[in-house]
């Protein structure tokens, strides 16, 4: 059993990106997220492993953030989404990182980047290169494009965080670990 955080600006598609994942659905006109909700999924690994996955979603605007340092304690990865197509939601992604690794855990939080909306790259602001100096400087785990409305590379993100996870268990207590 995973807890993983799901972050990033408000509008940069974090609950249709769950949806996706959970549902395979693309579901328009998702109302904003209030607080904080959340979404458990299985996730199939390569060697035919499964993990269940606890994916706590944050509305993304300032005034929750006080409430998201709670919750990401315990926490074993997180999810970091920017809009390609809203530069404002790439310069913001220090901040959320800054407060994903707040917690002082004896850890650091693997952090997987996403760019979102990448079925509307003709309208894209930010481009590979930022991005790729971008999750080198910051030590983030890698990086992935997705669509929540085509599906481009929902479950295959979702796996490479979870595997991750498996391959560098620092100490954290995970479902293996229990008799
Ligand atoms: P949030 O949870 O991060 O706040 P939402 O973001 O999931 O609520 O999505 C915000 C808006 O972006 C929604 O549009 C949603 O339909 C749209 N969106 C999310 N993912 C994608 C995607 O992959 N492609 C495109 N083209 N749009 C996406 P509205 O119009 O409801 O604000
Ligand atoms: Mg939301």
């Amino acid at each position: 059993m995973f807890k993983i955080i799901n972050s990033g600006d408000g509008g940069v598609g974090k609950t249709s990106f769950l949806k996706r994942f959970t549902s395979g659905l693309f579901i328009e006109q998702s109302k904003s997220t209030i607080g904080t909700g959340f979404f458990t999924q299985s996730i199939k690994l390569d060697n035919s492993d499964h993990a269940d996955l606890t994916i706590w979603d944050f509305g993304g605007q300032g005034r929750f953030r006080d409430i998201l340092r709670d919750f990401i304690i315990g926490a074993h990865g997180a999810l970091l989404l920017f809009d390609i197509t809203r530069y404002q939601s790439f310069s913001n992604l220090k901040e959320w990182i800054t407060l994903l690794r707040s917690t002082e855990e004896d850890y650091e939080l693997p952090i997987l980047l996403l760019g979102t909306k990448c079925d509307l790259a003709e309208v894209r602001e930010v481009f590979p290169e930022d991005i790729e100096n971008f999750v080198a400087d910051e030590n983030l785990i890698g990086y992935y494009e997705t669509s929540a409305k085509t599906g481009l590379n929902v479950e295959e993100s979702l796996k490479h965080l979870v595997q991750h996870i498996f391959n560098h268990n620092r100490g954290i207590p995970l479902w293996k670990s229990i008799p």
